[in-house]
Order: C-alpha cells, then structure tokens, then sequence
C-alpha cells in the first residue's frame, strides 16, 4: 500500500475520496520553519497561500537550497523556511544555487517507488516474430541522491549548469555515491531567452517521481519587457504551481492482454547476470524488423485518481465546499496574469474558466512552456479570447490573462475530466480555484532592475526554426510491456526506430541513445504504441509541433512538453487486437552552444524513471 505524507498531509487521505459537499478541512496553524524533529515544518498550507519570492537584483541572484526529509516528506529549504520559493529572475541573470542534500532515510523514497515492481531484475519478454525485440527492466533502489534540473531553460548541458546524468549529491545517510554532499549550480540565463514561467525539480533517474511527489518542485518566473508593460498598466501575476502527492496504483484492475505471460517467476528465470544491461540476451538480439508488437502492450485497466495540491494545500476531490477551495480575489474590473505550472507527475490539468452557474468565461493565453505566443520570427501574437479548455500535461506550463468577475460574482478555474487513454489513469474533473471581484491589498514588489533594452524577438534562439530547412528525419516509439510475470507493473521505453534496434529501457551511464549534428535541423515522428497518453519532453531546447496524427496544425507552437495521443485499435471491433499509433510530429533543432548529452523523455515521470528516457549526443 502507498502512503500519503505522514505529516502535513495525513488528513488528506480522506479528504481526495469524499463525495458531494461534506468535507471541511480542519488545518492546524501552517508553520514552515525547518526545526530539529520537524525539518519540513508543520500544518497545512493554507488555501489560497502565495508563494514566498526570491528575487534577482543587479542581475544576480544566490542562494543556498536545502533538500531536508522529514519521514515521507521531502522539502527545499531556504533560509530556514521549508517552502520551495519562487524564483523570479530576468534574461542575463547569473543564478548561483547550492544544492544542500540533507536527506536522511533513503529507504522511505523507496516507499514511493510502487511496492509492486520487482527488487529483482525482470523476466524475459516473450519476442514476437517478425518485431522489434524487447529487453525488459529492472527496478531501481531508491539511493536519495538528488540533484536540480531547471526545466524550460535554454542553457548549456553541461556542469556547472544544468548537467543532470551524472551530476548530484549524495544523502546524509546512505550510499555516497556522487563524491560530494553540495553541488554548486552557476547558471547564466542567456540575454535573448523567452520570459515566462520555469520550473526546477530532481532529476535522478528512477526515483524523480519518488523524490517528486514527496515535495521536491518550485516555479521560476523569468521577466521581460513585456512584464515591466502588464505592470505599468497595473496588471499583477499570480504563480500557481500543481503538485501531485501520490501516485495511486492501488484497486488498478487490469485485463491482462493477449499473450501476457502470467506466471511466477523462479529465481533460476531471474538470472541477474544475464539480464545485465550490457550483455543483451539472445533472444534480444537485433532483427532488420521496424513492426513493433501492439499485442503485448499494457492491456486496458483502470487506475484510482491521484490526489494533488494547489501551491502546497490540498485540492479536495468530488464537490467541496466553498471554504475547502482556494480564493483569489482580482479588484473589479482589472485584469490579471495567472501563470500556472502543471508540476504533478502524471495528472493532466484540463483548464477551463467558469461561472457560478457553470456557463464558459473566456481567459487570453499569453504563453505556454515558458514562450509567448509568437511568430517563427519571434513577434508577438494577437492574444484571442477562448473558452476552450486548454490541456496542460504534466510538466508543461500555461500563462494566462483573466478578467475579474462582475462584483458579487464567483468565478471558479475546474480541470476538466479527462482521458487519458484506456490503460491511463482515472483523471476526474477537479475544482481547482474560486475568483472574486475584491482588491486584497496585496501588490507584487517592483522588479528591481527592468529591461532597459526592447526584446525584438520574444523567442530568442528559437526564431527562424519554422523557415529553416529539414535535413533529417527520425522516428521515435513509445511502447510500454508488462513485466512478465507481473500485470499490474510495466517497463517503458522511447526507442529510436532503425534497422538493428532494439527496445530497452534507457539506463543510467550507458552510451548516448543517438547523435544530432548541432545546427541540423530535423523533423521527429513521436509515436505513441500504447494505450495511454504520454508526455514527451526534451531538455534544452523547445520544438515546433508541426502535426497531431497527420493533420498539420496551422500555427505551430513552440513547446518543451507535448502530449502524445494513445494508440487505438487498428480495427475497432477488436479493441485488443492490433494498434495504430498516435503520432506527433515536431521540428527540432539543437544549437551549438548546447553541445553535450541531452536527455529526453516522457514526463509522466512513472514512466521516465521506468525507462522511457534517452539521451541525444550533441555532437559539435
Ligand atoms: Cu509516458
């Protein structure tokens, strides 16, 4: 059984499964001071909490973060306060962090990796004629090593920036792997990269998810002229990060798919040697095939809701009452910037605005993963009214402008129920936030040194990725199998598909998956074989989205995170039988300034720290 946090956040176990109206939370007095016995603070959240600032001025800011455990709960800490803060910073920055590890009992990360997944390396997966072959697994052991990724950002792969394969700091108990406690980052944000919002959260392969949903994310907002203009006309911004706290694998009743091999596996089939990544059974050998076997992907099941926060309170199931769900009040008649992080491991948000009686109101999009909407020259899009709403995949990012409702009126920000895909978790319609037409007093402090220089592109080394010239073309699977023996737990693998490949899961210090010229520019086919959605990400860089199964979309965005659409059946009569695969084309290319190892991967990070991850070679 997977526990919630044992602290803060015991009541909340109750609270996600409640139905209609009854719910009240009773919150002791939130306090966030990190104290000896209570390294992670104590209480809940409050709704509605705003998160702590820290602010660049004169082009820097330093700080020293540290990750502190108290029993099932994971915290940054800065300056004594247990809060991950809100960095708010502005092109050309110098961003200095030193990374602090104080965790101090690995065994409870490992807690949060599901109970059901093998400590052993995984059986064999039964290889189908005439089909890629697959290597199967093995389950990581939580070592609490951790270290810092800032997702979004356009900087160099490479230490002391944001390098995440090999750098990190070991625990204060436990293996000592890394060599070192602290590491210190020194990052340079370039000049010309996009203003908007960031994030920052560990990148240890096979336990971001652990490390994740025990407390380990925060928002970064870089600013820009365009910040200094909304302010001017008195527009203020509200950060807003989405958090997941467990991932419930628990009731998951799956219908086990054809050719599944159901039986226990012995210690003689669990030859550790053999199935050591770099001595590839036979049966995994490479084959000329490009098919891939749809009939053994993970079967159609059910999954329970996960439960999640808004800036660290509980976000309560079903239809809580008014004074259960955050308020934020905009004074009448304004207008404010609402950036929100879908900082949850793999709860899709489903954004859409509403009035008390349910009808659509309309918000303005401003930016999504960080980039304003802009031309493939870098100017500014017409911001256009919708009342769509807008999916925000894990990981990705959403800006958005809302007006303040007529006085007396609540408006409420829901996520939409959503499908993720027959073998996809349960992603029910959430009520995230209420709005009131009320000035609270509250005003953002003023950025300490604006832009004196106008942007002329709002993309930066993105611009021109549009008009550039296709050189290369790949194609890229998403499969997933269940681990033989095991139907309710699964390898996942992102597999670049070539004559000779094999399908396996990505592995920490193995050799670079496959290397892109920097400066080349290139068209990749992101197919998705399974029956789930994923959310395929890359480091580094943003790509255009060129299409979505086949149909180009006519103003392609530019993004860091995109769903990819799950596979469905070749004939909808045999919703078992074969699968065709959702696909998703995206143009990328890599800038010399990013030379390196590059990774990418799914951010359902469940599945990226089960192996659904590569890395790219950067080559010169
Ligand atoms: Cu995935």
């Amino acid at each position: 059984m997977r526990r919630l946090f044992a602290t803060s956040l015991a009541t909340l176990a109750g609270f996600t499964s409640l139905g209609a109206g009854a719910a009240t939370l009773t919150s002791s007095a939130w306090n966030p001071a990190s104290r000896p016995g209570f390294w992670c603070g104590t209480g809940l959240v409050p709704q509605g909490h705003a998160i702590r600032e820290l602010q660049s001025s004169n082009g820097s800011l330093d700080l020293t973060m540290t990750v502190r455990q108290q029993d099932d709960q994971l915290c940054y800490v800065v300056d004594g306060i247990a809060e991950a803060p809100l960095l708010r910073l502005r092109p050309g920055d110098h961003l200095t962090i030193t990374l602090r590890n104080e965790i101090n009992d690995p065994s409870l990360i490992d807690t949060f990796v599901p109970t059901h997944y093998l400590s052993q390396p995984n059986g064999e997966i039964a290889a189908a004629q005439d089909a890629m072959p697959v290597q199967s697994g093995m389950k990581h052991e939580a070592t609490g090593a951790t270290n810092l990724h800032l997702h979004g950002f356009p900087i160099p792969p490479v230490a002391p920036q944001d390098e995440t394969l090999k750098t990190c700091a070991d625990p204060a108990t436990g293996s000592q792997a890394c060599g070192t406690r602290q590491i210190v980052y020194r990052y340079v944000l370039p000049a010309n990269m996009p203003t908007g919002l960031y994030w920052y959260h560990p990148h240890i392969h096979g336990e971001v998810q652990a490390q994740m949903l025990m407390g380990l994310s925060g928002p970064i907002v870089a600013e820009g002229p365009d910040d200094d203009a909304r302010r001017a006309q008195g527009i203020e911004d509200r950060v807003l990060i989405v958090r997941q706290t467990a991932d419930t694998e628990e009731g998951r009743d799956v219908i086990p798919p054809k050719g599944a091999v159901l039986k226990s596996m012995t210690h003689e089939s669990m030859n550790h040697e053999a199935m050591a990544m770099d001595s590839m059974p036979s049966h995994t050998m490479a084959s000329a095939s490009l098919n891939i076997d749809t009939e053994k992907e993970v079967a159609c099941g059910k999954a329970l809701a996960d439960p999640i926060t808004l800036n660290g309170a509980p976000i309560v199931g079903g239809r809580p009452l008014d004074q259960d769900i955050a308020l934020f009040n905009i004074p009448a008649g304004h207008q404010q910037l609402w950036r929100l992080v879908n900082g949850a491991t793999d709860f899709y948000l489903n954004l859409a605005l509403i009035d008390e009686n349910g009808r659509p109101q309309p918000i303005k999009v401003v930016s999504w993963d960080g980039v304003p909407q802009a031309d493939d020259k870098g100017h500014p899009e017409a911001l256009h009214d919708t009342i769509e709403p807008q999916l925000v995949s894990p990981a990705s990012r959403i800006e958005f402008l809302i007006n303040s409702p007529p006085e007396g009126k609540t408006f409420y920000l829901v996520s939409r129920q959503f499908d993720t895909g027959c073998a996809g978790d349960d992603n029910p319609e959430r009520l995230l936030a209420r709005v009131a037409a009320q000035d609270d007093g509250k005003r953002l402090p003023k950025a300490a040194s604006p832009a004196e220089a106008k942007q002329d592109s709002r993309i930066g080394i993105f611009a021109g990725l549009l008009a550039a010239k296709t050189m290369g073309h790949r194609r890229l699977a998403l499969t997933e199998y269940p681990r033989p023996g095991y139907v309710d737990a699964s390898d996942f693998f992102l597999t670049e598909m070539k004559p000779g490949a094999v399908i396996q899961p990505y592995h920490m210090n193995g050799a670079p998956n496959f290397s892109v010229k920097a400066g080349v520019v290139e068209e990749w086919d992101i197919e998705n074989w399974t029956r789930e959605l994923h959310a395929f990400h890359t480091h580094q860089v943003h790509f255009r989205v060129l299409a979505v199964n086949g149909r180009p979309l006519a103003d392609p965005p530019l993004r860091d995170v995109i769903n990819v659409p799950f596979a469905t059946p070749v004939d909808p009569a045999k919703p078992d039988g074969a699968l065709k695969p959702g696909i998703v084309r995206i143009k990328i290319v890599f800038p010399p300034e990013f030379v390196g190892d590059v990774p990418i991967h799914c951010h359902l990070v469940d599945h990226e720290d089960n192996g659904m991850m590569a890395v790219v070679h950067v080559e010169p």
